[in-house]
């Protein structure tokens, strides 16, 4: 397993230099930020990403991601043409050697929370999402008031999508996703590169738009729909996690030892009722994750991608992007590769015996 750590580019708060300092943080997960969604990502531009990446003493292990562009969810005639920008730069990412994608499917919204910095009793912050909030939201009001979505959109462009959204269902989405991933996964598959789908975050559909990639079922469908090792997933913890159904330890290693998880992101979230969940620090005792027996899991797997800490909380006074840190999430990097060192000691101990 290769640890791995969120870099936002140049203009990112935390400096790749920091980063480096982190024990055991050897790989870097970024994306280019300035290139249209749709458009094909230049050669020239992911190789100097790369080579900013290595001066720092780092590798460019995981691009996070490129964005699909919702004329392909959308299955709109379009689509073949951003699909065609999708494969080039994926061809151009296997020649510069960049093993995992990662990208999600999720309409309109990705991650999704209503509350960036809720205090906690030791004075640290978290994002928190509740679902009855969510609900009272009006999405078409005239400021959106989503945190961390409030500019994302001009007020005209996200009613046109919402509508073009209003008559899909979960069974058309998939017909998307499918054709996506048979135009992309075989490219994909000949350049190097390992495709890891991001569960939807959080795992249920929220403002009537429907969500695919919510659980087991979901991700036994997206395995076989092309059956390919570069057809993979980013088994993110805190994303399939606020479902109270999902056996996280079990289906880790599932995937694992499938062959088809290139990417974790792991952090713990403590639910609250039904749909409703805070982000906590990345230890077991933390939260309502079992981080060890997921690592455990992983290590009987054999799992030889890529992790990161995903969102920390804010601690020590630190101000900067929510959930992206340097303070907590190096923490949860130590936490991560101390069990990680652990488990791996125990194994071989347990072999030559
Ligand atoms: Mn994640």
């Amino acid at each position: 397993m290769q640890m791995t750590f969120r870099w936002f580019g140049e203009g990112d708060r935390v400096p790749l230099e920091y980063i480096r300092q982190i024990p055991s943080v050897k790989g870097i997960v970024s994306a280019l930020y300035d290139i249209p969604v749709g458009d094909a990502w230049p050669m020239e531009k992911i190789a100097a990403l790369k080579a900013r990446v290595e001066a720092a003493g780092l590798a460019l292990s995981v691009i996070e991601s490129i964005p699909v562009h919702e004329d392909i969810k959308l299955g709109r005639p379009s689509r073949d043409r951003y699909i065609e920008n999708y494969r080039s730069s994926i061809r151009a990412m296997g020649r510069l050697g960049i093993p995992v994608l990662c990208y999600n499917f999720m309409p309109v919204f990705d991650w999704t929370r209503t509350d960036l910095a809720v205090k906690n009793p030791d004075g640290s912050t978290c994002l928190c999402y509740d679902h009855a909030t969510i609900d009272s939201i009006d999405i078409r009001a005239d400021r959106l008031d989503l945190p961390g979505w409030a500019t994302a959109y001009a007020r005209e462009e996200l009613a046109a999508l919402l509508d073009a959204y209003a008559g899909m269902d979960t069974g058309m989405l998939w017909k998307n996703l499918e054709y996506f991933l048979r135009a992309v996964v075989p490219v994909a598959a000949e350049s190097g590169v390992r495709m890891a789908i991001h569960p939807d975050d959080p795992p249920w559909p929220i403002f009537g738009l429907p969500r695919i990639i919510k659980g087991e079922e979901d991700l036994d469908r997206l395995v076989k729909t092309v059956d390919n090792p570069a057809n993979g997933i980013t088994f993110c913890t805190g994303s399939l996690g606020p479902d109270r159904g999902m056996d996280l330890v079990r289906t880790i290693g599932k995937y694992a030892r499938m062959g088809r998880v290139h990417f974790v992101h792991l952090r713990n979230i403590r639910r609250f009722g039904e749909r409703s969940f805070c982000e906590t620090a990345h230890t077991t005792e933390s939260g309502d994750i079992d981080v060890y027996a997921v690592m455990k899991e992983l290590a009987a797997s054999d799992y030889k991608g890529m992790m990161r800490p995903d969102h920390g909380r804010m601690i020590w006074g630190e101000e900067g992007r929510p959930g992206y840190g340097l303070y907590d999430r190096a923490l949860g990097a130590m936490y991560l590769w101390g069990l990680w060192e652990g488990i791996q000691k125990s194994k071989e101990r347990g072999m030559r015996r």
